[in-house]
């Protein structure tokens, strides 16, 4: 092995030391440090994807005096031979745990290092800032370094940067995590109807008897390359029994954590003070409000109580609703229809904001 070229896919048959028998013909690879991903010597090998081979020539190895790699085993060490730095580091775990293109785009860019330079550059400026104005105050009567104007000028820059940063990164993690979305209303405005058409399944059960959804019941669409949860629960209003008060409860408690609330009101019957509560409850959230049940004859015009109109059991209108969703997803993650470049871990986001 140590004589076959560097990095270069060597064919190889995997043997059995004491039985001799052929386990498989696989592809093996050395990657002398300190070029390799850990810094380290290493060598590659790809065998077929079979679980079972797999864990046969794991056992051979471990039995010839190898041992199983911690979790992160290989990226600490990457980390801690300055192959990566800790945002670089923090960026596997996303990519690992990334679940749409868009996701994995994102902490790929991190990665190549796209955050640690923009951190590198914004630090750099810092030093340039504290050392002209150095140099002002030392020497202050020959009026070289910075002037007060100057040094002002570049700390509100400075201030910007970090700003887009700050909202670069929350932008990037909305993608990374996802955002919810809660259909709420009254019930037997057509909430679990409205699941299902903006699922385009049939997740939740629908009925004409009130009060037919008691525990959360969720979905998810992906919109715009970000992983959206839609979340129905029960109707709030007034609990019939004890499960229907548990069943509010846990719709409120959603409605609380949610990014958004879709308030979805029932446009063939004239608002009911239990329509009104909800709307007052959600004034200060993110909501769009949507006038179900079009398809029927309205007491009301729909323009005045609502974003727009829709009937989920026709599926007229679904698309609009489901657009303005997509929009607003795009508020969420996007600057300027931009898709923005970071996804920055909590502990780097919190270091920004100063906390
Ligand atoms: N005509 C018409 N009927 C609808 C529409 N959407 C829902 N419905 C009907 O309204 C009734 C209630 O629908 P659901 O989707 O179960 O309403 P919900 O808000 O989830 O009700 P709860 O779970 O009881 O709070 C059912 O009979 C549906 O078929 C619609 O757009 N038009
Ligand atoms: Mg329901």
């Amino acid at each position: 092995m140590k004589a076959s070229q560097p990095r270069v896919l060597h064919r190889a048959v995997l043997m059995d030391p004491l039985t001799h028998a052929e386990l498989d013909v696989a592809l093996v690879a050395r990657m002398p440090g300190p070029a390799s991903y850990t810094g380290e010597d290493v060598v590659e090998l790809s065998c077929h994807g079979n679980p079972v081979l797999l864990g046969q020539v794991v056992r051979l190895l471990v039995a010839s005096g190898a041992r199983l790699a911690e979790p992160g085993e290989f990226t600490r060490r990457a980390y801690l031979n300055g192959r990566l730095d800790l945002v670089q580091v923090e960026a596997v775990a996303e990519l690992i745990g990334a679940r749409t293109e868009r996701a994995v785009r994102l902490a790929a860019r991190q990665l190549r290092g796209a955050l640690s330079g923009e951190v590198t550059t914004v630090r750099d400026r810092l030093i340039d800032l504290v050392a002209g104005l150095e140099v002002a105050l030392d020497f202050a009567e020959e009026e070289i370094g910075m002037s007060r104007c100057e040094a002002l000028k570049g700390a509100r820059d400075l201030m910007a940067s970090l700003a887009r940063l700050v909202s670069d990164a929350r932008h990037g993690r909305a993608v990374q995590d996802g955002l919810s979305v809660m259909l709420a209303g009254a019930p037997n405005v057509g909430k679990s109807s409205m699941l299902n058409a903006l699922l385009g399944t049939e997740r939740a059960i629908v009925s004409a008897t009130p009060g037919t959804t008691r525990d959360l019941v969720e979905g998810a669409v992906v919109m715009r390359g970000v992983p959206v949860r839609v979340i129905d629960g029960a109707g709030l209003g007034t609990p019939r029994d004890a499960i229907d008060a548990e069943g509010m409860r846990r719709a409120r408690q959603a409605l609380a954590e949610s990014d958004l609330v879709v308030v979805v009101l029932d446009m063939s019957r004239a608002i009911s003070p239990a329509d009104d509560e909800i709307l007052a409850l959600t004034a200060r959230s993110q909501r769009l409000v949507v006038a179900n049940k079009s398809d029927l004859p309205s007491p009301w015009d729909h323009g005045v109580a609502a974003d727009c109109a829709c009937s989920a059991l026709t599926g007229a209108g679904v698309a609009e609703v489901a657009e303005r969703l997509t929009r607003w997803v795009d508020t969420r993650t996007t600057i300027d229809g931009d898709e923005g470049g970071i996804v920055a871990s909590l502990r780097v986001l919190e270091r920004l904001v100063g906390k």
